[in-house]
Formats: C-alpha cells, structure tokens, sequence
C-alpha cells in the first residue's frame, strides 16, 4: 500500500515517521510532482495538481475536521473524503469558547484594564440568564461545547441542519427557526462547516436579529462572516463584542481593522489544533478498515459540502 502526504504549511517529516511507524508494511512519502500513484492521501489544503495526478485514490484523509478546501477541488471520483472526527479538538474547542464567553460576561477585559492603574472597583453583578449562548452547528465540536458551556449553568441554544436532542440544550433546526434560534440567543459561537449554505451567515441581517448586547465568537471560518458588518454592529452599539480565531485571509492582515478593533480579540487560528498523535492513530485506523472493506466514520458527504 503507497500512502501520499501533502498538508501545505504543515512540517511533513513527523508525520510521515509517525505513519510510517503505525504502517511498517506500507510507503508513506511527501507528494512531489509526478509522484507515483498513491492508494489514500493525508492531505490540508493539498493543490489541485495533486489530486489531478493521484486518480486512483481511495481515500483522502484530511488532517482537520472542515473540508472546505477540498471541496473546492476537483476531486478523484471514487475517493472518499474523510475527516477529522473530535481526536483531541473538541476540548480545546471547548476550552476555547467557554474561556470567551466565561471572559466577556464576567467582563475581565475591563478588571484587565483596572490593574493597569491598580485601581480595585466592581462591576455590577449581571445575570447569566441573561446571557443565553447560541451554537449555530451541533456536530462533534458544537455539542461538546454546548455540554461545557451547561456546567456552568448558561442557558444555551444549538442550531443545525437537522433536529438534535441535546440534554439542557434548546434545539432549533433549519432555515424555518433559524429567525427564532438567533432572537433566543444573546452570545453567538459559529461552528458550522463553510459551504454554500453558510457562507456569509453571519451579517448584518442575521447578526440584528441577535438579542441586544449580543456578542460574536467565531470558531469556524473566516468566509462565514461579512467583516465590515460586524464592525458596524458593534460601533452602532448594538453588538458588545466579539472574539475571532478564523478570518477570510489568514494570516490576518497587518492593516486589518480587526488588529486594532477594542471590542474585538484575535487569536491565530489557534481554537482547535490538530493533535498529531492522535490523528494519525485515527487516521490510519480508518485507512485499515478501508483496506478491510468496512465502514468509517467521518466520511463527508460531497453532495452537502460536510
Ligand atoms: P460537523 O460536521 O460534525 O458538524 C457540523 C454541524 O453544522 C452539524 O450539526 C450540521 O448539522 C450543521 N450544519 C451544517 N450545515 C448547516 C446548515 N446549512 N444549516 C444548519 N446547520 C448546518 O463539524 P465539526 O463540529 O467537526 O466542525 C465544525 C467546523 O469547525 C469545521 O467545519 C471547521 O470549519 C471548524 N473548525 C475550526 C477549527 C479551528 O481551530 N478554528 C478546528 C476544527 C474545526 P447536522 O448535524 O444536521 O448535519
Ligand atoms: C480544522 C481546522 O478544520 O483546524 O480542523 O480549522
């Protein structure tokens, strides 16, 4: 079996020891130009040289849970297209979002700003039940984060495609609620996967509809939210804030208004990292189970974009 490694910005040689050391029978090399015919590809963000030049592809593993980028491709027909399922993301996404939420409704930032001139102050109490969060994608990340964010008590509501029974969580599903989901929710965390559907899904139309207040985290992609919108929203007072790790060009712009935006933190893309070790467990043992003609979880269906 010949494995092909092409994951653009990603250092290559410990992943190719680790697959080479979980797969001792087969040939794990970084893709080159002209490179032999491959059975599967681990791949992020891979050109689409690659996959023009590897049609005899099985399976094409990416080393992240969205598939954005490969979706944009031309793909090998009978390739599946497997994604990250959690392996090790969905704590740290956890983490993440209830850092942000947990910062901004205890308004930290502004007990940061306090120490500066050793000034000792409180805040008015405010209440939790006023802060109720909003989760628009309830998949591996978005329902671990809505479990998370129920230890401490925050009302929260998911939003997906499809119906969820999620325990403590109000459900909401479909273009039909989506109105009703953003009217109940004053904190907005994005994890949808971007696709035609969801680009752009946070503007200035649908982020008005957020309670007063509201405030934005967004953990999912740039491409689902129009900037200049969300910089409005907030100037005109009726958005409080937002916390952004993702963003259309990444590395975020030295000019970019967000760098320098007071109500708006940036972090590098950094929410989520994939977990090496883990994920090449994880991959390998689907790449196994493929060999072996069984099922995998995490095959994304083309049709739908995720
Ligand atoms: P999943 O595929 O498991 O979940 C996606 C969720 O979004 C599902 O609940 C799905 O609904 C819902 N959804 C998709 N399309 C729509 C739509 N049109 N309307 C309503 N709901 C929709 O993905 P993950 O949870 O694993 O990951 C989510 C995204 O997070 C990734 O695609 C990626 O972009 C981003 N990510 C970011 C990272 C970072 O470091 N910033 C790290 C990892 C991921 P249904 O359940 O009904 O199918
Ligand atoms: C991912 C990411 O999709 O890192 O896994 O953004």
């Amino acid at each position: 079996m010949r494995i092909t490694f092409c994951c653009t910005g990603t250092k290559a040689q410990p992943w190719l020891e680790g697959l080479r050391a979980a797969l001792p029978d087969a040939t794990v090399e970084e893709w080159a130009p002209g490179a032999p015919q491959a059975d599967h590809a681990v791949v992020w963000a891979p050109p689409q040289a690659m996959m023009d030049e590897q049609p005899g592809l099985k399976g094409i593993f990416n080393i992240g849970a969205g598939v954005d980028a490969l979706m944009r491709l031309q793909l090998p027909a009978r390739a599946a297209v497997v994604r990250l399922d959690d392996a090790g993301m969905s704590v740290q996404m956890a983490e993440y979002v209830c850092h942000a939420v947990i910062r901004h409704f205890r308004e930290f930032a502004s007990y940061d700003a306090r120490q500066l001139d050793a000034k000792w102050a409180f805040n008015k109490q405010l209440q939790r039940a006023d802060f109720p969060v909003g989760i628009m994608g309830m998949g591996v990340l978005g329902e671990r984060v809505a479990r998370a964010l129920r230890q401490f008590d925050y009302p929260v509501n998911g939003w997906s495609r499809s119906a969820k029974a999620v325990d403590g969580v109000r459900g909401f599903a479909g273009d039909a609620q989506f109105d009703d989901f953003l009217a109940a929710s004053r904190i907005l965390v994005c994890l949808l996967p971007l696709t035609p559907d969801t680009v752009d899904i946070m503007r200035r139309e649908t982020l008005s509809k957020l309670r007063p207040g509201g405030y934005v985290i967004n953990v999912a992609r740039g491409g689902h939210l129009v900037d200049a919108d969300l910089i409005a929203l907030i100037d005109s007072g009726h958005l409080a804030g937002a916390t952004l790790d993702v963003f259309r060009t990444e590395p975020l712009p030295e000019d970019h208004p967000f760098w320098s935006h007071p109500r708006i933190t940036v972090t590098p893309h950094t929410s989520a990292r994939t977990v090496r070790d883990e994920s090449i467990a994880q991959i390998v043992g689907k790449i196994l189970a493929m060999e072996r003609g069984e099922p995998v979880a995490g095959v994304v269906r083309t049709d739908r974009g995720y």
